[in-house]
């Protein structure tokens, strides 16, 4: 059951139970042995993020040097990144409100000392479509703001299982990560947490 936080930004808490967070688990490790998890890198200074990532559906997020973008292959392997997992599928299906599917799906790991900086996610052609993620594992602050930066925030706990749709008015807004919160499940070995974000890049 779902609560509008601002316009355009609903949270369903426990959206996924413990068997179908297992179930999501066991596939992102399989998509993680095909195409394993790499260390994107700012453009032009190059520093590296502390979050790790990988992606899966026909298009992937990437940052280098060269900049953000999608693209169709994995930066290290150079292989076509795996299919989105079908519950993953049918969450976008039953939670979008969108004709198509997602056409990618990021999939960012936090160790328990990552966390990611204030941004908004402006890389998408089609901003009619909105943003739904995911979360598996360790707990953590997400903050949110305006789509300004500097403005105020407010924070969020958001915890495994936990899904988040951006849409509509919340679609540009700065967000981030401020800390994940250590020992909070047993769900990931290692410990950690999880973030799946479906998209639609194209
Ligand atoms: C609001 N991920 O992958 S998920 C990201 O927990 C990202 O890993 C965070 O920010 C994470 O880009 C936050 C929630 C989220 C994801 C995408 C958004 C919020 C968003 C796009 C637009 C607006
Ligand atoms: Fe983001």
């Amino acid at each position: 059951t779902a609560v509008e936080i601002r316009p355009g930004l609903r949270l369903y808490k426990a959206a996924l139970d413990r068997a179908a967070q297992e179930s999501l688990r066991d596939e992102i490790r399989e998509i993680l042995r095909a195409a394993p998890l790499f260390q994107p890198t700012m453009p032009r200074t190059g520093k590296a993020f502390s979050v790790r990532m990988s992606n899966c559906g026909p298009l992937g997020w990437v940052s280098d040097r060269a900049g953000y973008r999608y693209q169709p292959d994995h930066p290290v392997t150079g292989q076509p990144w795996p299919a989105i997992p079908d519950a993953l599928l049918r969450l976008w299906s039953d939670l979008a409100d969108y004709p198509e599917d997602p056409d990618a799906c990021l999939i960012n790991y936090y160790d328990v000392n990552a966390k990611m900086g204030a941004h908004q996610d402006v890389d998408e052609q089609d901003f009619s479509a909105p943003i739904v993620s995911a979360s598996l594992g360790d707990s953590c602050r997400f903050r949110f703001g305006g789509d300004t930066r500097g403005g105020s925030t407010q924070a969020l706990t958001l915890d495994s299982g936990d899904v988040l749709i951006f849409g509509g008015p919340a679609r540009k807004m700065f967000h981030g990560v401020d800390r994940i919160l250590p020992g909070t499940s047993t769900l990931l070995e290692p410990p950690g947490r999880i973030n799946l974000t479906l998209r639609r890049a194209r």
